[in-house]
């Protein structure tokens, strides 16, 4: 066999079988993984099930970080509703990402906001991942509202940030330079809705029969569920997001411009083995491309118990995400 024949077989064996699932920690119940790379290492900042869970019981957020993607640092919990006082304490400390900026490391997190019972998103400042982390700003970033959870965030290549957000709706606000606040002079007062794109199958895939928690009915919904990944490759904008209603997939859109319109890739993965959610997302780290997500396998099928996990994948051209089986036997 020459070399070319070797590569082909071996990149056929890969396609075939599947990236092996990887964790960053058994132990303790770690949902919502949003990784980040800062020099060396990759940081993975995730929420927190608690291990008694029976419906969403999450206090804190907790970080675990890798120079090698084998050995795992445990940071613990670093962060919890303690440290944001307008919100509900001691629970619904959703999902969250952080960047770095300028030596400063910014974490937009989902908790709810006491003055209208519902999630909205806080922002923290910190000088390192481990923390010590602040609340700068003592009241959300984005008041709460209906779906206003799951932040993530983005610099652009000419220093504009972008913060989207959302759960069964997706919207985006222009961060000011101060990343802790927002140019109330974009759209609608600072946000930016893209229900309307949502809604078109071109744009973000099939639509779907499922719950519509506001009207307490099953209605025809956009494929778009919730837990927005945004990035950027090249000149393409990438927004990966939980899809299907639920039991979720994970799926990806890519636009020319961060306003849209989006094309729909199609699936990356199918549903997440023992969890009806998925939230996660891909990064590149050392040359190879990782996509993070969570399941419910080390707690027996528990949605609510859930675990990070992770695959290597490699990208296809442009970028674009081959599809990835994240199931059980591989
Ligand atoms: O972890 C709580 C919520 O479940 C997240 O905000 C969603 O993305 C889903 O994973």
């Amino acid at each position: 066999m020459n070399k070319k024949t070797i590569l082909i077989t071996l990149f056929a064996l890969i396609a075939m079988t599947g990236w092996a699932q990887k964790r960053v920690n058994n132990h303790m119940y770690n949902p919502d993984p949003a990784p980040v790379v800062s020099g060396d290492r990759l940081y993975v900042f995730t929420g927190h099930d608690l291990d008694t869970a029976t419906y969403f019981r999450m206090p804190d957020w907790q970080l675990f970080s890798t120079t090698d993607m084998e050995h795992w640092t445990d940071h613990g919990v670093v962060m919890s509703t303690a440290n944001f006082k307008w919100a509900k304490q001691g629970d619904n400390a959703w999902a969250s990402q952080a960047i770095e900026r300028n030596g400063k490391w910014y974490w937009y997190v989902a908790a709810e906001d006491t003055t209208k019972h519902l999630h909205g998103i806080g922002v923290a400042v910190a000088d390192r991942p481990e923390g010590p982390w602040t609340d700068p700003i003592g009241k959300p970033l984005i008041p709460g509202d209906w779906g206003f959870i799951d932040p993530t965030v983005f610099i652009d290549d000419d220093g504009q940030a972008w913060l989207f957000w959302g759960n069964n709706g997706c919207w985006y606000a222009k961060l000011n330079e101060d990343m802790i606040s927002t140019d109330k002079s974009f759209a609608n007062n600072g946000i930016c809705d893209m229900r309307p794109m949502l809604d078109d199958e071109a744009q973000f895939g099939p639509k779907c029969m499922k719950m519509d928690y506001q009207l307490h009915k099953r209605v025809m919904k956009t494929g778009f569920e919730e837990a927005p990944w945004i990035y950027k490759i090249g000149d393409t904008y990438f927004l990966e997001y939980a899809a299907g209603g639920v039991p979720e997939h994970w799926a990806y859109s890519t636009s020319k411009s961060i306003h849209g319109p989006w094309h729909y890739e199609g699936r990356i993965t199918d549903e997440a083995p023992g969890s009806f959610t998925i939230h996660g997302g891909t990064i590149d780290f050392k040359g190879k491309s990782y996509l993070f997500y969570h399941d419910g396998i080390p707690s027996g099928g528990n949605g609510f118990r859930r675990t990070t996990a992770f695959r290597e994948f490699k990208r296809l051209k442009d970028g674009r995400i081959p599809k990835i089986d994240i199931s059980v036997k591989k």
